[in-house]
């Protein structure tokens, strides 16, 4: 059987090993991509963010169960590009999902930065259309941390929770600057905790500054070590996909993704056959001394190097 077939007929080892050939931007791997593509737009994608240690892993890993005791097939990626581990080195301490990991019906990998040449966020909806293709009714991408890169990751994702903690102080307002906007359901994790109310008191509080917006998110408590209340949150991800459905914006968030996606790979593309040419000419050593020089302006420089491909 080929790879294409294996991954049909849910081989756990060939998915993985097709990820790892798009990780290492094989050409061939995008040619199975490309055959395969009509075979995805199944799987309902959930972005999982939050700060460091917010409990991410153990609640992808609760929500996880509950989805499987409904027979649903699963795909857990764990993106942090913070680590240099990829693939099969992920079992380390940022995955708490060891007994997911024996299941047939769940695929778990995780993504760091190292060896993907083409990029996190590429790899990433890479691995998202091959989990697709396997099969999985939910994916789950778990970023760490809030920066642009986990940004544009968590974007992928058609329902996006925001996992927070109670007792945050700081970090709370650093949430409202940057990335409140993105949440579509916000978590409160470690409610065994003290201060859950209050946390989700100053959330409820944000969010009615925002009122123009036709959906508000669903503030839930939830204690994903005590597995307490996990399918309301389950709940709240569901009716923001109802809603979405509804309304035509998960086909309008869909279509602004594929088109992010493709100029991307325009973009990797045309700077790749620039570098290409650039370098075959040893035309960009060339222009780089002329503009140290100031015989030459970099605008122009730019334009010469754009005329290599047009030519
Ligand atoms: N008290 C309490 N602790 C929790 C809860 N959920 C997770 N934890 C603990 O918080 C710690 C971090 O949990 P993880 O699930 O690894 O958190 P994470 O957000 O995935 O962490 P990183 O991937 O490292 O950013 C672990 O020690 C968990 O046992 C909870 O609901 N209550
Ligand atoms: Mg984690």
């Amino acid at each position: 059987m080929n790879i294409e077939d294996k991954i049909l007929a849910g081989d756990k080892i060939a998915c993985a090993r097709l990820i790892s050939m798009l990780e290492n931007n094989e050409k061939e791997a995008e040619e199975i991509l490309k055959k395969l593509y009509e075979k995805t737009g199944n799987a309902y994608v959930i972005g999982v963010t939050g700060s460091p240690g917010a409990g991410k892993s153990t609640l992808t890993d609760k929500m996880a169960k509950k989805l499987r005791e409904k027979g649903f097939k699963i795909g857990i990626l764990a993106i942090d590009p913070t680590s240099p581990f990829t693939g099969g080195a992920i079992l380390g301490d940022r995955i708490r999902m060891t007994d997911l990991i024996l299941d047939e019906g769940v695929f778990i990998r995780s993504m760091g930065t190292r060896g993907n040449l083409g990029g996190l966020s590429k790899a990433t909806s890479s691995a998202i259309k091959v989990l697709d293709i396997f099969g999985c009714d939910y994916i789950f991408i778990e970023t760490v941390g809030v920066g642009q890169s986990e940004i544009d990751i968590v974007k992928m994702a058609d329902t996006v929770v925001m996992v927070l903690t109670p007792n945050m102080g700081d970090d709370i307002q650093a949430i409202k600057a940057g990335t409140m906007e993105i949440a579509d359901v916000f978590a409160i994790n470690k409610s065994d905790l003290d201060g859950a109310d209050k946390t989700k008191f100053e959330i409820e509080m944000n969010l009615d500054l925002n009122e123009n917006t036709d959906f508000r998110p669903k503030v839930i408590k939830v204690s994903a070590l005590k597995n307490k209340d996990i399918d309301i949150l389950l709940d709240a991800v569901l009716e923001h996909k109802d809603y979405q459905m509804r309304t035509g914006n998960f086909e309008k968030r869909r279509i602004d993704n594929v088109k992010q996606e493709v100029l991307d790979l325009v973009k990797e593309n045309l700077i790749n056959l620039i570098m290409k040419k650039a370098v075959e000419n040893d035309l960009l050593n060339k222009l780089a001394k002329e503009v140290y020089a100031r015989k030459k302006d970099p605008y122009t420089a730019k334009e010469e190097l754009i005329n290599l491909l047009l030519n």
